[in-house]
This record gives C-alpha cells, sequence and structure tokens, in this order.
C-alpha cells in the first residue's frame, strides 16, 4: 500500500498558544485527539498530522522539515531568525514585546537606555531595535522571569512580552517604549512539496472562512417597505441582502451580514430608519 502524504502541523504543547492553536484547526474541521502526553496526533479527516512542541523549538523543527508548518508567536518567529516563511497571521494571542524600566525613573526617551543593560530573553529584536534608535547599551539575554531583574540588580530596564500590563505593575516597572507587537502567525518551511502545499491551500481556505466568520454577524430585521432602500445601503451584505415580504402588509423582512466591527454604529441607524425585531446570530463558517 502507498502511504500517502501528510502535512505536519506543530502547535504548542501547552502555554498560551495551546487553546487557540487547538481551536482554530478544530473549527477547520479537523478531527484529532490531543491527551496530555501525548507528542503526535492523526486527523482522521485531513491529511495532517499534529505535533506538539515547545513553541521556541517549533521555527527549527520547521527549518529541519521536521515538521512543515506551525503556529508561534511573531516574537518566537522573529527572534528565532530560522529560514521560515510567514504564512498567515492568525489573530489571537496578541501582545506588544516593550520596554519597561523601574516606575520612579525619569525615562524621556530611549537615549535612557545609553550605557545601561537590558534583561530580555529576545535579544535578537532588541538589539535590533536599539541599533536602529543608534543606542549602545548592554543586553543579558535571560529565559524566564524578566521581570525581576531591575529588582535584583542585573539590568535598569527588561524588554519582555506584555499583555494586559498588570506582570509590569506588580513588579514596579512602568511600559515605555513598545518594540513588536505581536499575534499568532501560522509560518512554514521554504519548500514544500507540492502535495504538501495542496493540503496546506486547503487548509488555508477553510482557516480564511474561519477567520471571516468571526467578523461577521448575520442580521435579520422587520420594517416598513419605505425604508428598505435606505436599510440595503447600510448592510450591502455579502452580495446583498435577502428581502422578504412579511405578512403584514408594507413590511418586509431584510436578512443580511454585519461586520461585528460597526455593529453598534449601524443598530442606531437602523432603529432611526424604523427597522424592528433586530438580531444578529453568530456565523460560524463564511465562504466568499
Ligand atoms: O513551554 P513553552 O516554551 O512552549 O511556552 P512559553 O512559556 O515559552 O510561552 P507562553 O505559553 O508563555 O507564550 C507563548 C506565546 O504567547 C508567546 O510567545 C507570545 O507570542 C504569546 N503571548 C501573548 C504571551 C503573552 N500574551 C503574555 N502576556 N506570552 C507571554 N506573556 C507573559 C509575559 O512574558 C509576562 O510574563 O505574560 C506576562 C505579561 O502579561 P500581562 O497580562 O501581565 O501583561
Ligand atoms: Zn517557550
Amino acid at each position: 500500500m502507498q502511504m500517502s502524504t501528510l502535512l505536519r502541523i506543530a502547535i504548542q504543547k501547552s502555554g498560551r498558544l495551546q487553546e487557540g492553536s487547538l481551536g482554530l484547526l478544530h473549527e477547520s474541521g479537523l478531527a484529532f485527539s490531543h491527551g496530555k502526553d501525548q507528542l503526535k496526533s492523526l486527523a482522521r479527516n485531513f491529511p495532517v498530522e499534529i505535533l506538539f512542541l515547545r513553541d521556541d523549538d517549533i521555527p527549527q523543527y520547521i527549518e529541519d522539515g521536521v515538521a512543515d508548518v506551525g503556529i508561534v508567536g511573531e516574537n518566537v518567529f522573529v527572534e528565532k531568525q530560522k529560514q521560515n516563511r510567514l504564512i498567515k497571521r492568525l489573530d489571537f494571542a496578541k501582545c506588544r514585546l516593550s520596554i519597561a524600566v523601574p516606575r520612579n525613573e525619569n525615562y524621556e526617551d530611549v537615549t535612557f537606555l545609553e550605557g545601561k543593560n537590558v534583561a530580555t530573553s529576545y535579544p535578537f529584536i532588541v538589539s535590533q531595535y536599539l541599533a536602529q534608535k543608534g543606542v549602545t547599551a548592554g543586553i543579558h539575554a535571560i529565559s524566564g522571569s524578566v521581570e525581576i531583574a531591575p529588582g535584583i540588580g542585573l539590568a535598569e530596564a527588561i524588554c519582555d512580552l506584555v499583555s494586559s500590563g498588570s506582570t509590569l505593575l506588580s513588579n514596579g516597572l512602568k511600559e515605555v517604549e513598545v518594540v513588536m507587537q505581536s499575534e499568532a502567525v501560522l509560518i512554514g518551511n521554504h519548500k514544500l512539496a507540492p502535495e504538501k502545499e495542496a493540503i496546506l491551500s486547503k487548509l488555508l481556505f477553510r482557516i480564511d472562512a474561519v477567520q471571516s466568520a468571526k467578523n461577521a454577524k448575520y442580521i435579520l430585521l422587520n420594517c416598513p417597505n419605505s425604508s428598505i432602500e435606505g436599510i440595503t445601503r447600510l448592510l450591502p451584505g455579502a452580495k446583498s441582502p435577502t428581502i422578504l415580504p412579511l405578512r403584514e402588509p408594507g413590511w418586509s423582512s431584510i436578512h443580511s451580514v454585519v461586520n461585528e466591527n460597526d455593529f453598534w454604529e449601524k443598530i442606531d441607524l437602523l432603529k432611526s430608519m424604523g427597522a424592528e425585531g433586530i438580531l444578529v446570530i453568530p456565523i460560524e463558517k463564511m465562504i466568499a
């Protein structure tokens, strides 16, 4: 029997990327198991194998061809400088890589760091940033608990990932420069066999459908026929809205799609145009 081709996808075994990565693959219709001690898993309904790894190791595994594609933070992708390509931003695990200094420091601009030490787990990104700003500073590469470095006299500043900012706050630090914005990204080997590229493009098609659905809502409402024109302009939908007559003369029901981000703004306008009984429903998948 001939072995059929599999696309190997590396995701984080446990940590902040795990839930989003598993969620994305499951929502893309991949059925696979993921036990606590499992290192890999074969999807039952799609030609992929999922490898569960430490996020820091994923870029290397992809460069070596052990995995074909993988999901990591953009911060890790940039820091590791492996021969991989960024395939797609995935819109979860958003954070920023920032420089922070003790709260009581009189920080005015990045020249504050001249001749000082910065502790970070991202030595490559930080040194690029400082070089670009024309600042010469020492870089202390440490692998964890970066936020304690100023308190123990290891460095005058740190550069670490921030999301809510509460870790900085509780360690008496303030964020002073944003070095990069980051989110989960799908990265991949530069040279995949054509059969693997074909599987990847099917997967990307599904991921696109899941992502477009995330920002879109299905909207239904009733309105007097005199408002159909105005409401249609406001809710153009994917192609154009569906308009159905109501049993009550002079009234119609409009079905369309609305973007989550301008939803509240449009609701007020819709109400002012006489829309009633507005229903907004989540969409699971959306194919243009
Ligand atoms: O074990 P493994 O090596 O796989 O995991 P890890 O411990 O290296 O990574 P993990 O799970 O902590 O993070 C994985 C990825 O999640 C990171 O590379 C980022 O791309 C992304 N991410 C998003 C974050 C955060 N938000 C985040 N807040 N990674 C880490 N943090 C940490 C940060 O280092 C700091 O300690 O959370 C703290 C700050 O959070 P706030 O909310 O207090 O500001
Ligand atoms: Zn890690």
